[in-house]
Order: C-alpha cells, then structure tokens, then sequence
C-alpha cells in the first residue's frame, strides 16, 4: 500500500480546483463557494505542501484596497498556522467581460494596458507570498473567427507582454520565473501556443528566454491527441519544465480536468515513473511542486471534494510504487535490454568520428548485413506487458 502523502512529496492544489463550485455552460452551480481559509486547513490536513491561485480567487475583481489586504491577510495567517506554502502564483485574465477577446493580445490596447497593470500588481503579490513560478495560461488569447485575428500581431504583443513582465521582475529582484501553459481550444475555438511545442518556439524568440518555462497540463496536450509524457520529456530535454498541471482526461473533447490518473492511466504510469525515476542514476527528473489542477465533478458534494482531492494524491503515490517496483524487476532489466532502451543513450557516431569516418566504415553500410538487422525484433509488446502487469498489481 503507497505511503500518506507529506510535505516531501510536494503536492499542491490550485484554489479554483477545490473551490470549483461546479457551474459549467449548462447548468448552475452545484456547491457553495469555499473559503479559502478552509481550503488551506482541509488541503494541509490532506497532506499537502502546496496551494496556489489566481488573483481573483482570492481576491474578487474589483475589490478596494481595504478589502484585498483583508484577503491576503487571513489567507497568509492560514498558511501560517498550517505551514502550507504558495510555490505558484496565476493570473486571471478570462473570467471578466473586459477580456473576453484575451488580455495580452486583445484587438483593444485599452484592455491589453489594463491585463498588464493587472499582472504587474499580481507579480508583486506572488513575490511578497514567496512564489517561485507565475503561471500564465491564456485561454483567451485567441480567436473564433480567422479574418477577425492578426495572429502575427498577437503573437508579437504577446511577446511584448512577457518582455515587459521578465524586465520588472529582474528590475524588483524578485526570485520568479514565468511558465506558459499551453491549451489547444476552450474557452476560445482556438488558443494561442495551443501546445508545448508551439510555446517552446515562442519562449526562444523572447528576451529573456531564460525567465521563461512552461506549465504543461496533462488533459491540454490530450485534447490536441498528444502525449502528455512525451511533451513533459521534450519540456525537460529543453529545460523548460518550471511546473506542471496534473489531471485526466478521456480522449479529444472538451475539457475534462478529472483526477490525474482518471483518464490515461498508461499514460500516467509512464509520466509517474519519468518525473520520478528519469533522472541520472534513475533520480527524480523533475524537483518541483507536484501540482494538481483537477475539478471536482459536478456530481460531487464536498465530501466528494475532499475525496476526490486524496485521490489525486494517492493515486500518484500508487503509480510511484508502481514504477518502482517496475523498475527494480529483473525480467524487466532483461527486456529493456533486449529492447534495446538503453542503447538509444550511445551516440550515434563515436567520440572523435568524422562523417569522413563514418563513409570509410564499410560495416556500416556496404558489408551490413541489412537482411539479418532488418530481421531483427525489439520486444516492446512484451515489456509493454510488463508495465501492465506491474501497473495491475499483477508482478
Ligand atoms: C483555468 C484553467 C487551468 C489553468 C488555470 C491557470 S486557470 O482553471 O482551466 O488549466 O491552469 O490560470
Ligand atoms: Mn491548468
Ligand atoms: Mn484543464
């Protein structure tokens, strides 16, 4: 059976995941609003380290200054009294009207003045709450309509956005780096940097590129039919893994944001094992918070909040247990090897190889054997299997 969580596992929850009060485009809400005092006890209770938020979920658009020091101050003597840290800060620019055609890269500069006065107010507030990572999902940085959108244009005021928020945190000396998070559609018929890829080629045009990462969620890259634990190692190759938002989701459609695990479950047990196991010497690969940006189903009352709140946890732990003992099986070592897994890590031409070299090598092209090479089989159905197994409790 997998551990409780604690601290050291570095779980966190955003505030608008628990907090969801369960309104979607059909239908009323379903649960009453969730003090966020209450959602740090309930969350620390749970074992976690973390919670993050958006300006808005802890402070109402449009509070007076009275009000929003009010906010911040409970919600900081909460964290005080329970220990729990805020790694991440977000920005909320897509529940108001104002934004409704997106904040850094709406038609009006009016509104784009107003989102970047918005952040800026925002970033000094992560920095005070001790935040490392502000993430900036812009789901509705985008278009419905493709003659009504210059997306050169918006592409170059995005970039200006970043740019001037990269310039005032290395100005303050604030300790935050940016993470994008990518999303293909929703709320929007189509999002700007709609998935990892798009967002790395972004990051390399800024100015400061070295500020700037991404935030991957699982269910986004599954809705553009990617694969999530392959766009988390591209992200990790590039060093641009600064957070990550885990969830579920069933396939291409709308966004689910189930429990992690509660979609591709393969999927996970290979993202689980990557972040944990796929570091040199088999350390973890990835040090950051271990963050969930799940909604609690519609269906669900708050104990069903709360549980379903553990089960993120648990099921990531029980994949990590999983992994483990995937990893530490002999048969497993074997088809791996017979998989050749390992091999891939061997450079293609030895150290000092010229392609001079490589054209004189004869074995590698006239005197192959290529019926004999060709012939060869990888065995990835059966270590595939292998997983499965491990993954049912079956090994
Ligand atoms: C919103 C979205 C999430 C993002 C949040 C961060 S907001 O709930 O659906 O995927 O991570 O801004
Ligand atoms: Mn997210
Ligand atoms: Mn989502």
């Amino acid at each position: 059976m997998a551990a409780e969580p604690t601290r050291a596992d570095k779980f966190s929850f955003g505030l608008w995941t628990v907090g969801w009060e369960a309104r979607d485009p059909f239908g009323d809400a379903t649960r009453a609003p969730l003090d966020a005092v209450e959602a740090v006890h309930k969350l620390s209770e749970l074992g976690a380290y973390g919670i993050t938020f958006h300006d808005d979920d802890l402070i109402p658009f449009g509070s007076d200054n009275p009000a929003r020091d009010h906010h911040i101050s409970r919600f900081r003597k909460a964290l005080d009294e329970t220990g729990l840290v805020v790694p991440m800060v977000t920005t909320n620019l897509f529940t108001h009207p104002i934004f409704k055609d997106g904040g850094f890269t709406s038609n009006d500069r009016d509104v784009r003045r107003f989102a970047l006065r918005k952040v800026l107010r925002n970033v000094d507030l992560a920095a005070e709450l001790g935040a490392k990572t502000f993430v900036m999902w812009g789901g509705r940085e985008g278009s419905e309509y493709d003659v009504a959108k210059d997306i050169r244009a918006a592409l170059d005021r995005y970039r200006e956005a970043v740019n001037l928020l990269s310039q005032y945190v290395l100005d303050k000396g604030y300790d935050i780096r940016f993470a994008i998070e990518p999303k293909p559609n929703e709320p929007r018929g189509d999002i700007l940097l709609p998935t990892v890829g798009h967002a790395l080629a972004f990051i390399n045009e800024l100015e400061h590129p070295e500020l700037v990462g991404l935030n991957p969620e699982t269910g986004h890259e599954q809705m553009a039919g990617l694969n999530y634990a392959h766009g988390i190692a591209q992200a990790l190759w590039a060093g641009k893994l600064f957070h990550l938002d885990l969830n579920g989701q069933r396939g291409i459609k709308y966004d689910q944001d189930l429990v992690f695990g509660h979609g591709d479950l393969m999927n996970s047990f290979a993202l689980v094992d990557l972040l944990e196991f796929g570091g040199p010497e088999g350390a973890p690969a990835y040090q950051g918070p271990r963050h969930f940006d799940y909604k609690p189903s519609r269906t669900e009352n708050f104990d069903g909040v709360w549980a379903s709140a553990a089960a993120n946890m648990r099921t990531y732990l029980l994949l990590k247990e999983r992994a483990a003992a995937f990893r530490a099986d002999p048969e497993v070592q074997e088809a791996l090897a017979a998989s050749k897994v390992g091999e891939l890590s061997t450079p293609t031409v030895a150290e000092g190889e010229t392609y001079a070299d490589l054209i004189a090598d004869r074995s590698a092209f006239e005197d192959l054997d290529v019926a004999e090479v060709s012939a060869r089989g990888f065995g990835f159905v059966r270590l595939n299997q292998l997983a499965v197994e491990h993954l049912l409790g079956a090994r």
